[in-house]
C-alpha cells in the first residue's frame, strides 16, 4: 500500500511506534522554533535540564509577540532570550524582525523536514512541504536537547483541491470554507493533507495561509505536496538548493476525503466570536465597520497586504473606518515600503504597525467598545482583541480592504460593481524577497554566551509526584471549546509575567471567573470540569503550569484539544474524559473523589476511574493515556521525569525516548 506525504515524512523521522492512527509514536524533530511569550520558559526548562547546546539541526528563537515592550519585563525577557541563544546555539530573531510564522517560512522553512514549534501556528510551513506541529515548551526544550517529540499518530484525511478559485476568492476563504463545514474540532488527531489539481494553482503564500489556520481546525498539522511553485518560491528566497520534491504515493490511502472545488469558493467571513461561524460576505453585508486590520500570520504576508494595497490605491478609507497593516515580517514591509505600496498605503489613510503579533492579542489597537473590527487574522475568541464583548470578524485582506472602503462589511463583488473600476488585484509574489538579514543573529555571531536574567523572570517551576488520592471541590464548571485565551489571556497586562507564574497564576481562568485564582488557593486545589474541545487554541503551556501552581489536580472534560492535553500531562494535571451524561449531572462547587489510589491505578494502565460525586453518585472517567504519558503523571511532570532519566543516563543529552 502506498503511503501518504505525511506518513513518508514521519516514515523517515520514526524512532518509536509504528504508523497507526491512535497509536503513540516517538519522531526525530530536525527544526525547532520558539517564540517570546512561550520562549522564556522553553530555555528556563532547556537550563532546568542542565542541557547545554541545541542538537536540533536548527533552532530558532523569535521576538514577537510583545515587541512595543510597554514594561521593562518584555524587555527583560527579550534580553533573557537572545542571551539563551547565543549560550545555546540558536539563531536570534530581533524584536520586530517579524512573527515566528512569517520569518521561519522566509528563512528556514525546509520541504521534507520536521518542525516542532512553542506556538499553535507552527504548522504554517506545511504550505512548503515540511511537517510541522506545535507543541507545549517542555516539548520544545526536550526535542531541542536532542529527545523524541511524542504525539498520537494523526488519521491523514485527503482534502482534495479542483478548479482554481475565481476572482475575489481568496486562500482565506478556502480555509474558512473548511472551518464552515469541519468546526474548531473537526481536525482534532488528524493532518489534512491537500492533493488534486487545484493545489498548483496555489502560490506557496497561498498555501501558507490554508496550512497556517489549519490550527484553527484543531488539526495536528496541515500539508501540500512539493512542485514548480514550491521551488520557485525558495529560489526567490535564495534559497532554491532547499528544494526537495515531495508527493504522496498515488495508491496513498486516507482515513478521509474532503473535496473543495475552489471555482465555487465565495468571499466568507467568519463571525464573532468563533474561528467556525462561518458565512458568505453577503449575509452580513451592510454591517458598519469601525476598524480593519490587514495582518498577522495567516495573512500579513507581501502578498497579503499588496492586494490590499491595490484596492485602496487613488482610495481612502472611510471616515468613520480606522484601518492597520501589521506585517507579518520585517521583509514584507521593507519590501513594500521599497515598492512604493507603504506611501501609498500611507495617503489612502491607512497606519502602519510594526511587524508583530500586537493586535492579535489585543496588545494595541484595541477596538472601541460596542464596534466591529474586522481582521486578517486567525482568531476572534471572544476578548482576545483586548475588550470584552468584542466583535470580531475574521476574513481574507480583499474583504477587509473592501470594508475599509465602504466603511461597512460588503463583498467585494459587490463593492467593484458599485464603484466601476476596482479589479480584483490577484496575488502577486515579488520578483525577489530581498529583504535585509540584518535582523537575525546566527549562532556563531552571537551577542552573549551566557544567560541574562532580568528580576521578572522567575525559574520553571518542577511538580510533586502523583498522590493517592485526588478529592476536591469542582471550583469551576465550563461549556464546550474553552480556550487557552479563557484559561490564561495573552493581554499586554497579563503577558508580560509568562515567565513569573507565581505572578501569573493569579489571572487563571480570569475570564470564566475572575475569583477563581483566589478561590482555588483559598480551598487548597481542587478539579475543574468542562465540555467539549477544552484548551483549544494556543500552544502555551501557562495553561497547565498555572493551574497546577494553583493545586488543581484533574480536569474531567468531555474532550480535550490536543496540545493542551499534552500539557496537562506534562505539569501532572490528570485529564479525565467523562461523558455527556456526567458533565450535565456534575455541578460547580461539588465534591469529586476519585475512588481508587490513583498513583497506582495510574501505574498499572487503568483506563477506568469511578469518580464519586457529593459522597452520593458515581460515575466513571476513563484515563486515554500512553504508558509514556503515565510515567509522566505519576513522577509529577515531565521537567521532574526527563531530569531524572537524564541523572541515570548520565549523558546530560536527552535520550531518544526522553
Ligand atoms: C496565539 O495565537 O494564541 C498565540 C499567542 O500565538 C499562542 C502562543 C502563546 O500563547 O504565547 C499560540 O498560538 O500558541
Ligand atoms: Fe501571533 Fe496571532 Fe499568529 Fe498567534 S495567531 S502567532 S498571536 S499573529
Amino acid at each position: 500500500m502506498g503511503q501518504t506525504l505525511t506518513e513518508k515524512i514521519l516514515d523517515d523521522h520514526l524512532v518509536e511506534g509504528e504508523l497507526e492512527p491512535g497509536e503513540e509514536i516517538g519522531i526525530e524533530i530536525d527544526q525547532v522554533l520558539a517564540q517570546d511569550t512561550t520562549g522564556t520558559m522553553v530555555w528556563l526548562q532547556f537550563e532546568a535540564l542542565e542541557l547545554d547546546e541545541v542538537q536540533t539541526e536548527l533552532a530558532a528563537q523569535y521576538c514577537d509577540h510583545q515587541t512595543y515592550q510597554f514594561d521593562f519585563k518584555n524587555t527583560d525577557d527579550h534580553r533573557f532570550l537572545r542571551s539563551a541563544a547565543g549560550t545555546y546555539g540558536a539563531y536570534f530573531s530581533r524584536p520586530g524582525n517579524g512573527i515566528c510564522h512569517n520569518v521561519h517560512k522566509e528563512n528556514f522553512a525546509a520541504p521534507g523536514k520536521t518542525l516542532l514549534g512553542s506556538d499553535s501556528h507552527t504548522p504554517t510551513p506545511g504550505g512548503l512541504g515540511q511537517l510541522a506541529i506545535g507543541a507545549g515548551g517542555l516539548d520544545i526544550s526536550v526535542a531541542m536537547g536532542g529527545g523524541a517529540y511524542y504525539v498520537e499518530m494523526p488519521e491523514v484525511v485527503n482534502v482534495r483541491l479542483e478548479g482554481e478559485l475565481p476572482e475575489w476568492a481568496s486562500a482565506k476563504d478556502v480555509i474558512l470554507e473548511m472551518l464552515r463545514r469541519l468546526s474548531v474540532k473537526g481536525g482534532v488527531g488528524k493532518v489534512f493533507e491537500y492533493t488534486g489539481p487545484g493545489v498548483e494553482t496555489l502560490s506557496v503564500p497561498e498555501r501558507t495561509t490554508i496550512t497556517n489556520m489549519g490550527t484553527e481546525l484543531g488539526a495536528t498539522s496541515s500539508i501540500f505536496p512539493t512542485d514548480e511553485k514550491t521551488e520557485d518560491y525558495l529560489a526567490r528566497q535564495g534559497r532554491e538548493d532547499e528544494y526537495v520534491e515531495l508527493s504522496p504515493d498515488e495508491d496513498a490511502e486516507y482515513a478521509d476525503e474532503v473535496v473543495i472545488d475552489l471555482s465555487e469558493i465565495e468571499p466568507l467571513v467568519a463571525k464573532p466570536s468563533m474561528p467556525d461561524k462561518v458565512v458568505p460576505v453577503r449575509e452580513v453585508e451592510g454591517e458598519s465597520v469601525e476598524q480593519v486590520i490587514v495582518g498577522s500570520c495567516t495573512n500579513g504576508g507581501y502578498e497579503d497586504i499588496l492586494p490590499a494595497a491595490k484596492m485602496l490605491e487613488g482610495r481612502e478609507v472611510d471616515m468613520k473606518t480606522e484601518m492597520i497593516v501589521a506585517p507579518g515580517s520585517k521583509q514584507a514591509s521593507e519590501i513594500l515600503a521599497r515598492e512604493g505600496w507603504t506611501a501609498e498605503m500611507m495617503a489612502a489613510g491607512v497606519n502602519f504597525s510594526e511587524a508583530t503579533c500586537g493586535a492579535c492579542i489585543g496588545i494595541g489597537h484595541v477596538p472601541a467598545s460596542d464596534s466591529v473590527s474586522v481582521r486578517t487574522f486567525n482568531r476572534n475568541f471572544e476578548g482576545r482583541s483586548g475588550i470584552e464583548d468584542d466583535s470580531v470578524f475574521l476574513a481574507s485582506p480583499e474583504v477587509a480592504a473592501a470594508a475599509a472602503i465602504k466603511g461597512e462589511l460588503v463583498d467585494p463583488r459587490d463593492l467593484a460593481d458599485e464603484l466601476g473600476d476596482l479589479e480584483a488585484p490577484g496575488v502577486e509574489l515579488p520578483d525577489a524577497y530581498d529583504g535585509s538579514k540584518t535582523d537575525i543573529i546566527e549562532p556563531e555571531e552571537a551577542v552573549d554566551d551566557e544567560l541574562v536574567k532580568g528580576p521578572n523572570i522567575g525559574s520553571a517551576p518542577i511538580g510533586e509526584p502523583l498522590e493517592a488520592d485526588i478529592e476536591g471541590e469542582v471550583l469551576l464548571k465550563m461549556e464546550d471549546n474553552i480556550t487557552t485565551d479563557h484559561i490564561i489571556p495573552a493581554t499586554s497586562d497579563i503577558l508580560k509575567y509568562r515567565s513569573n507564574i507565581e505572578k501569573l497564576s493569579e489571572f487563571t481562568l480570569s475570564r470564566v471567573d475572575d475569583t477563581f485564582a483566589q478561590r482555588a488557593l483559598d480551598a487548597d486545589g481542587g478539579v475543574l470540569v468542562a465540555g467539549e474541545n477544552y484548551g483549544q487554541g494556543s500552544s502555551r503551556e501557562h495553561a497547565a503550569m498555572c493551574p497546577q501552581y494553583l493545586g488543581i489536580e484533574a480536569v474531567l472534560a468531555e474532550s480535550f484539544a490536543r496540545i493542551h492535553k499534552a500539557n496537562l500531562f506534562n505539569f501532572g494535571i490528570v485529564p479525565l474524559s467523562i461523558d455527556e451524561e456526567t458533565y450535565a449531572d456534575i455541578e460547580q462547587g461539588d465534591d469529586v473523589e476519585i475512588v481508587t489510589d490513583v498513583a497506582e491505578a495510574v501505574a498499572s494502565g487503568e483506563t477506568e476511574f469511578t469518580i464519586r460525586v457529593n459522597d452520593d453518585w458515581e460515575a466513571t472517567a476513563e484515563l486515554n493515556a500512553s504508558e509514556r504519558e503515565r510515567g509522566i503523571l505519576e513522577a509529577g511532570g515531565k521537567l521532574r521525569l526527563t531530569k531524572e532519566q537524564y541523572k541515570e543516563d548520565g549523558s546530560g543529552a536527552a535520550p531518544a525516548d526522553d
